[in-house]
């Protein structure tokens, strides 16, 4: 692949969107290599994945502008949905994924950001939804998921102004969990994802999807899906094992993902 490489350290992913030239913008050829990559995310091996941008400068400076000028309408859905399919994709992967942004976030940048289950930046990190400035609406779920992550008001804000906005800014607000030096951005990404990795790979997915479809319904609908999800839990071995471990008061668990 060009433009997006991945790498399996251990149970932990990583996939890294390197097109310096464009500071990383997602043009059609990169979002077919992010679509292959998730498609090679093994959920047997890999307890947790973590997407970053190469270089100091910029996670994705967004869609590519170059590409997106010449659309007509017709082209303009197609291409929304060629993006959103691989973004919900990766939204509902059966792993889960921190977005470690390293730099500049903006438009389809922040949306891929957003498609993550969990967003940590460094200190120089820019985020924002410039499309209505270049005449268009986001796209690849900005208008959909931004308001569901920091609420409806500063959502339409920062959409309607297509202002950006710094990382303490983007910590306030609630868009990422937590700010680092440039310099220990991974490691951070890493010690999390670490974390989670330890525990039953079978109980976070189940967690993460219920989290997921549940914020799609109504409370009496959604409390039944996580009732659904705690009780697969119970056919698991990993349930035996942690239960176990607590009662025996080990602290070593090893939990196979099955
Ligand atoms: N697309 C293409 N090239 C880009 C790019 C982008 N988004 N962002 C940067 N580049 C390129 C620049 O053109 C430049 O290339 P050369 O001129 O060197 O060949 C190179 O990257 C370095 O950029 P700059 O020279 O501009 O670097 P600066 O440090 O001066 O500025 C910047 C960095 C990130 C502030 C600036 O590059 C910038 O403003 N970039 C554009 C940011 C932006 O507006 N991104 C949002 C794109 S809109 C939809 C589907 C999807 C979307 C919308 C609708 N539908 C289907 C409805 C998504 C839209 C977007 O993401």
């Amino acid at each position: 692949m060009e433009f997006v490489k991945y790498e399996v350290d251990g149970n932990i992913a990583m996939m890294t969107i390197d097109r310096p030239k464009a500071l990383n913008a997602l043009n059609k050829q990169v979002l077919t290599e992010i679509n292959e990559v998730l498609d090679q995310v093994d959920p047997n091996t890999v307890r947790c994945m973590i997407v970053t941008g190469a270089g100091e400068k910029s996670f994705v400076a967004g869609a590519d502008i170059g590409e997106m000028s010449v659309l007509d309408r017709e082209g303009g859905v197609a291409w929304g949905k060629y993006g959103n399919d691989i973004f919900r994709k990766l939204e509902t992967l059966p792993v889960p994924t921190i977005a470690a942004i390293n730099g500049f976030a903006l438009g389809g940048g922040c949306e891929i950001a957003m498609s993550c289950d969990i967003r940590i930046c460094s200190d120089n990190a820019v985020f924002g939804q410039p499309e209505v400035g270049l005449g268009i609406t986001p796209g690849f779920g900005g208008t959909q998921r931004l308001a569901r992550i920091v609420g409806m008001g500063r959502a339409k804000e920062i959409i309607y102004t297509a202002s950006n906005i710094k990382a303490d800014e983007a910590y306030r607000i609630g868009l990422v969990n937590a700010v680092y030096p440039q310099a220990e951005l991974l490691d951070a990404a890493k010690k999390l994802a670490g974390k989670i990795a330890r525990n039953a790979p079978i109980a976070v997915r189940l967690s993460k999807k219920a989290i997921n479809d549940g914020l799609q319904v109504d409370m009496d609908q959604a409390i039944v899906i996580e009732e659904n999800a705690f009780g697969d839990c119970f056919a698991t071995e990993d349930q035996k094992e942690g239960m176990s471990a607590f009662l025996e008061k080990r602290k070593e668990k090893n939990f196979q993902n099955k």
